[in-house]
């Protein structure tokens, strides 16, 4: 057995940001980038010679060459085995469920999540603990300040592994395990939910669903169960296959990426139910014919029906949103009686509230809802979530949602991204409301008064970790906010992310367009942060 130790230099720029580290395909094949950053997460963990490790990808270009540096690397490092998906592929959420049901040290998921790919697109790695989530910000604050003065790394010299076949095989002392991608996944969906039930649904003949992978990570997973094991028509999953370079689209499920599914539920005779999934398959879509369900809304909608979904029915806990996730499920929350966690935006700030018990339902205004099942969001989770409400419901996705808004009233919400910002403006423009926030309280804009404004800092009720400047918002009397911070998935300049909220009690005023209902709070937005005077945009690049 051939160990090599190679000398290397640090790089400055490996801080991981929302969700692992995301760069240019580019950067991450320049030499010892990729490796130099496996090793300081080994080196910032302790005991996991002789554990398992889960390794797998949404798929995309580079996964499986980085796959094979990364089981040389794990071997050399003393890791005792390695479980990877077949082909190197595993959906975050399915990397979640493997990593817990094997009781793993912990995992490595390579993916850039929405971000396009293919050789001129983005890459990502990102660490997992052992209960199947992404590391806390103390584990990745670990990795970075390794990664700034990392001398070498460890990797052994051997021949790569075959991803393609199922089976056992050694790297050195290690042992490589490749398993089937969806299996363990796909029994984890149907002991959560009404697979009979929803199987009727699928073959009644009167109700029709359209699946759009985007072509990426979910394909698989979305054919093994709608189409084979619920009875879904075959051609229910579009897009289904995965491609390195998701068909060179942008595997981002919204309105504006996922046009074909949008043209199809807003077409003639279009089917009843539609979703898609993102490029790793943690994020998730809605939409009934010709409507479409925010992602705010869906979280709450969830929320208000887990009573009829079996693996909810005992009750929730709690539930957790991200702080600019719309204030929806706070009012079902308040209404069950039960608490309503506010995070800072990523998944890992969720995982010691499920951890320990306190919330049940998790999600982000970005298409991400998940819960106690896992520990990352789950993009067919919430399609499968969906399905087992309209089943036993036997309503119209409208019409859930409209009985929703009638008892609980709608919170109307949109978020405008302003992207490729350069980096400095984008930061004097946060630096610029930073100041403002001691000047805005009591303040009237028109008809909206300031009630309180500052810039979010979270502390984990758990472990009482702190975790500062997390957005800048603003909360008017009403119950209206708007919230500004800048996006750390992005590869290229800087995001501005502008989240708008209103709330609005009376269902005479429940039929608005959301651009329409938030026109007056998108104006005070740019008064109050001059965002046009600071980034030079005249509109968003993509409004949600
Ligand atoms: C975005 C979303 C955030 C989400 C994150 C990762 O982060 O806003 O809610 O958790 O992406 O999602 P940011 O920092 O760019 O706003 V995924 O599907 O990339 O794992
Ligand atoms: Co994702």
């Amino acid at each position: 057995m051939n160990i090599k130790i190679v000398s290397t230099q640090p790089f400055a720029d490996q801080k991981p940001g929302t969700s692992g580290l995301r760069k240019r395909v580019t950067v991450f094949q320049e030499l010892h980038y990729l490796e130099n950053f496996v090793q300081s997460i080994f080196d910032s963990l302790e005991g996991y010679q002789g554990q398992t490790l889960v390794v797998g990808g949404d798929g995309r270009y580079y996964n499986r060459q980085a796959i094979q540096t990364i089981l040389k690397m794990a071997a050399a490092n003393e890791f005792g085995r390695v479980l990877v998906g077949q082909g190197g592929v595993l959906s975050t959420p399915a990397a979640s469920c493997i990593i817990r049901k094997n009781q793993a040290f912990g995992g490595i998921i390579l993916s850039a999540s929405h971000n396009p790919g293919g050789p001129e697109g983005d890459f990502g790695i990102k660490y997992n603990i052992s209960n199947g989530g992404p590391a806390p910000e103390k584990v990745t604050e670990a990795i970075y300040a390794r990664s700034k003065t990392i001398t070498a790394y460890r990797i052994l010299e051997a021949a790569d592994v075959n991803l393609d076949q199922l089976g056992t095989s050694q790297v050195g002392s290690m042992t490589v395990q490749v398993i089937d991608s969806v299996t363990d996944y796909a029994q984890l969906m149907e002991s959560l939910f009404d697979f009979d039930r929803i199987h009727h649904l699928l073959t009644s003949g009167s109700f029709r669903m359209c699946m759009d992978s985007l072509h990426a990570v979910t394909g698989p997973y979305a054919h093994a169960i709608f189409e084979q094991r619920l009875g879904a028509p075959a051609g229910t999953v579009i897009n289904g296959i995965p491609l390195e370079d998701f068909g060179g689209g942008h595997p981002d499920p919204n309105l504006v990426y996922a046009h074909e599914l949008v043209d199809i539920l807003y077409g003639e005779q279009g089917p009843d139910f539609g979703a898609a999934s993102d490029g790793d398959g943690d994020r998730n879509m809605i939409l009934g014919r010709k409507f479409f369900v925010t992602p705010s809304d869906s979280l709450a909608i969830i929320a208000a029906n887990a009573n009829i979904v079996p693996g909810y029915s005992s009750g929730l806990a709690g539930v957790a949103r991200s702080m600019p996730t719309s204030q929806a499920v706070d009012r079902v929350a308040a209404h069950i009686g039960i608490d309503c966690y506010e995070t800072p935006t990523g998944w890992k700030f969720f995982g010691n509230l499920l951890d320990a018990n306190k919330a049940t339902l998790c999600g982000e205004e970005s298409f991400g809802t998940g819960s106690n099942h896992i520990r990352e969001k789950d993009g067919l989770w919430a399609v499968l979530f969906w399905l087992n409400i309209l089943a036993v419901r036997q309503q119209s996705v409208e019409q859930i949602v409209q009985e929703h808004w009638k008892t609980y009233g709608r919170n109307y919400y949109s978020r405008h991204d302003y992207e490729e910002v350069d980096t400095e403006r984008a930061n004097n423009l946060i630096t610029n409301l930073r100041s403002l926030i001691p000047t805005l309280k009591g303040k009237q804009f028109g008809r909206y008064q300031v009630e309180y404004s500052d810039d979010f800092s979270y502390t984990d009720p758990v472990d009482g970790s702190v975790s500062q400047k997390q957005g800048v918002r603003i909360l008017f009397t009403d119950g209206s906010r708007i919230v500004f911070r800048l996006s750390g998935t992005g590869t290229q300049g800087a995001t501005l992310r502008l989240y708008l909220e209103s709330y609005e009690p009376d269902p005479a005023n429940h039929a608005l367009d959301p651009q329409q209902a938030l026109a007056t709070l998108i104006t005070l937005s740019d008064e109050i942060a001059q965002i046009h005077h600071f980034t030079g945009l005249e509109k968003p690049t993509v409004i949600t």
